[in-house]
């Protein structure tokens, strides 16, 4: 079976539907088709100034919403990054064969630090798409599923790793990133030409807020002039957009929809979603609930899984450092 390596950041209270319907729905459907590993990245969250009882505390509800949304940590090997210290060991390794002017191309660096004082931003959050190089590599991932901001990183992944390839010798799986085309990029509710990010929070849907303030969030949600529900991210972003969240969380084709709306409004399409999110979210936030409950055997899960990790990840780590030349 192709091999399969995604993580996901414990930086809010709750991963949103960009998270779900970009990256985190392929995780649970991979399953059945890839050896799957999975990983929440603690180790990327501090890179920005951070609470670390609140870290604690998202990384045990990033965990529980995984397992809530159909990941089998006995399927799966589900961990913590920061409980397999090859992460960081291999990533100096990966920094070291990395362009000062190629990681400084990195977009989401360039983005996340605009918003901050340079003095502000931390070398971490420089080096950051580099520690995702060795997340990935380390498992020896033919497929990174995420959505389309994360491209780069894995083209990154692709280069350095053929580098160290070229320069001592085969040592790691080129990856590929797997992004599915329809939900590779959900957009905010209120600005539908940007992404759906926690880092503006005002038309994020979250999974764990109370489903009625989604389902207002989605009666509120902008749409476009006109009246007509049609798919055309062109002139109609945000129906758009209203449209490719309600056929992936549904099934239903957009074509199907579109036929279903003819002649209605998008106050129509707006009530109808909210109630298909709850009816989403609702079941869903009642496991999470459950595996809060139990924190203790939560961390016996986790504990396992990384276990099960450091098995692949120290034989790759040890091939690598024996391609350097250290000593044994
Ligand atoms: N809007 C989105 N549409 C599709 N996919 C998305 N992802 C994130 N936003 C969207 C995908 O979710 C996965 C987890 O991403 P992460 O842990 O890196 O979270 P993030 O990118 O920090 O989440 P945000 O909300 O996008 O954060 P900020 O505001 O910090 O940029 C990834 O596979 C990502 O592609």
């Amino acid at each position: 079976r192709p091999r399969v390596l995604s993580g996901i950041q414990p930086t809010a209270d709750s991963f949103h539907l960009g998270n779900y319907l970009g990256a985190l729905r392929q995780w649970v459907a991979m399953q059945e088709t890839h050896d799957t590993y999975y990983c929440v990245v603690d180790l990327h969250a501090i890179t920005v100034e951070h609470d670390p009882a609140l870290l604690r505390q998202r990384t045990r509800v990033s965990a529980a919403q995984l397992l809530a949304l159909g990941i089998d940590p006995d399927r799966s090997v589900l961990f913590v990054q920061s409980q397999v210290p090859e992460h960081t060991q291999l990533s100096w390794v990966m920094e070291c064969m990395a362009g000062f002017g190629e990681a400084s191309r990195m977009t989401q660096f360039k983005d996340k630090s605009a918003r901050q004082a340079m003095d502000r931003v931390s070398v971490g959050l420089f080096t950051y798409p580099i520690l995702q190089v060795a997340d990935i590599l380390l498992y020896q991932a033919n497929y990174v599923p995420v959505g389309e901001d994360q491209r780069q990183h894995v083209e990154l992944t692709r280069d350095l790793a053929q580098r160290f390839n070229t320069r001592f010798g085969q040592t790691f799986t080129l990856p590929e990133a797997f992004i599915v085309k329809d939900t590779a990029k959900i957009y905010d509710l209120q600005d539908p030409t940007s992404k759906m990010s926690k880092s503006v929070p005002a038309g994020v849907v979250e999974l764990l807020e109370d489903p009625k303030k989604s389902a207002k969030k989605i009666r509120s949600a902008v749409t476009d002039t006109g009246r007509e529900i049609v798919y055309d991210t062109e002139n109609k972003p945000g129906v758009s957009n209203l449209l490719t969240i309600y056929s992936a969380l549904t099934g239903r084709s957009v074509p199907s929809l579109e036929a279903d709306y003819a002649g209605k409004g998008y106050g129509d399409l707006k009530k109808d979603l909210g109630e298909v999110v709850v009816e989403f979210v609702t079941p869903i936030q009642a496991a999470v609930q459950g595996y809060l409950d139990d924190p203790a055997e939560l961390d016996k899960v986790l504990a396992r899984g990384a276990e099960r990790a450091r098995s692949v990840a120290s034989e790759t780590l040890t091939r690598a450092y024996d391609r350097i030349g250290f000593l044994a």
